[in-house]
């Protein structure tokens, strides 16, 4: 049996590492990630470790604050990150579960399962009772609201590695232009090669029922986020109007999964480990989804997220990006298009400490 862990500290750093490829969204364009690299140590000499991707700088201070706080809330108790999650989530309660405080918590627990796999000598996957085993992978690198000759470069280049399928984002300001940009990407698609689609909550949900019908007939695999996450009685209406499957999900709560399934507001989901609840959280969202037959991808952290679809009983695809390759000293190996789960003890991830510090910021 492996002796108990023991919390001792969290550490968290902020890093800015440049994109390879700008990541032009309908609400903004990013040429770098903020990172928040997380350490979380124990008195028996184990380090667990995850990241959270801040979206914006000012978040990585904020979260890492929290982190601070968790750390001296639960210094010197068990590394059970199911009690712990509990404890925690009584803990911000009077605060309030919002963007920030839900990252800082999911973040925490996930480096806590990595602790413990590093502990029991096992990948993150065994220790859940599942095995490492190939995970099929989209590209989702770059494909922003660039023209179309940038377009169809960057396809191929994000077709290298053997993908067998890339995600577009979409929102331009008419419907016409969306559907050039599909049909650019389509055009540089080898046969079986699926293409996603992500509004990132640019339309009403008029004008989504409009051009998702449009989009009907173009073999786009799934539309991600056409409308506001939070109306999701707006989604369930988009859902029933588009024949193409509804893909939702990386800004969900648990509670927000929860109505979203009940009010059949998607086809498909996608919670994203640092807002659901870490690993915790992620086991009862694929719970979540098997009970609904939903299949149920992953939002970032292609890393950690690997290990976690290999456990989800209605895995779909992972969303590969490579932001983290910078900072890692072993990157997330795709071959043949799926994610390599990796056979070391935990999530696998550990820092290239030279690469951090030319990175850090906060
Ligand atoms: C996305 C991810 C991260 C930042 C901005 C947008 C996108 C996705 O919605 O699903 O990859
Ligand atoms: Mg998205």
């Amino acid at each position: 049996m492996t002796a108990p862990l023991t919390l001792r500290s969290i550490e968290a750093r902020g890093v800015d590492v440049p994109m390879k490829h700008v990541l032009g969204t309908s609400q903004a364009a990013l040429r770098k990630a903020p990172l928040l690299l997380v350490d979380v140590t124990t008195e028996e000499g184990v380090t667990g470790r995850s990241y959270v991707f801040c979206y914006r700088h000012a978040a990585a201070p904020a979260i890492g604050s929290l982190l601070g706080d968790i750390q001296a809330a639960l210094r010197g108790e068990r590394v059970a990150p199911v009690e712990l999650s509990a404890k925690l989530a009584r803990h911000f309660t009077l605060l309030g579960a919002s963007g920030p405080v839900r990252m800082a918590i999911s973040a925490f627990d996930a480096a806590c399962w990595d602790a413990l796999a590093i502990a029991a000598g096992m990948p993150l996957a065994s220790l859940l009772g599942g095995a490492p085993r190939p995970i099929r992978a989209y590209n989702s690198n770059g494909l922003g609201l660039i023209p179309l000759d940038a377009l169809e470069r960057e396809t191929d280049e994000l077709l290298e590695g053997g993908f067998r399928a890339v995600k577009l984002r979409l929102g331009h300001p008419t419907l016409e232009a969306d559907l050039a940009a599909v049909r650019a990407v389509r055009g540089r698609l080898p046969p079986g090669v699926s293409l996603m689609v992500d509004y990132n909550q640019a339309l009403s949900a008029t004008e989504a029922a409009r051009r998702g019908r449009a989009l009907d007939g173009e073999g786009v695999h799934w539309i991600e986020e056409p409308i506001r996450h939070d109306d999701l009685r707006g989604c369930a209406h988009v859902t029933r109007e588009v024949a193409t499957p509804v893909q939702i999900g990386e800004n969900f709560t648990m509670q927000e999964m929860v109505d979203a399934l009940a009010l059949r507001a998607c086809d498909l989901v996608m919670p994203d480990l640092c807002r659901i609840g870490g690993v915790t959280g992620w086991l009862t969202a694929a719970s979540l989804a098997s009970a609904h037959g939903i299949p149920m991808s992953s939002h970032l952290y292609p890393e950690l997220s690997a290990h976690l679809l290999a456990v989800t009983p209605t895995c779909d695809w992972l969303e590969y990006v490579d932001w983290a390759d910078a900072i890692v000293n072993e990157p997330l190996r795709i071959l043949d298009g799926n994610a390599v789960v990796p056979e070391r003890p935990g999530a696998g991830l550990t820092w290239n400490e030279e690469a951090v510090a030319r990175y850090r910021f906060c």
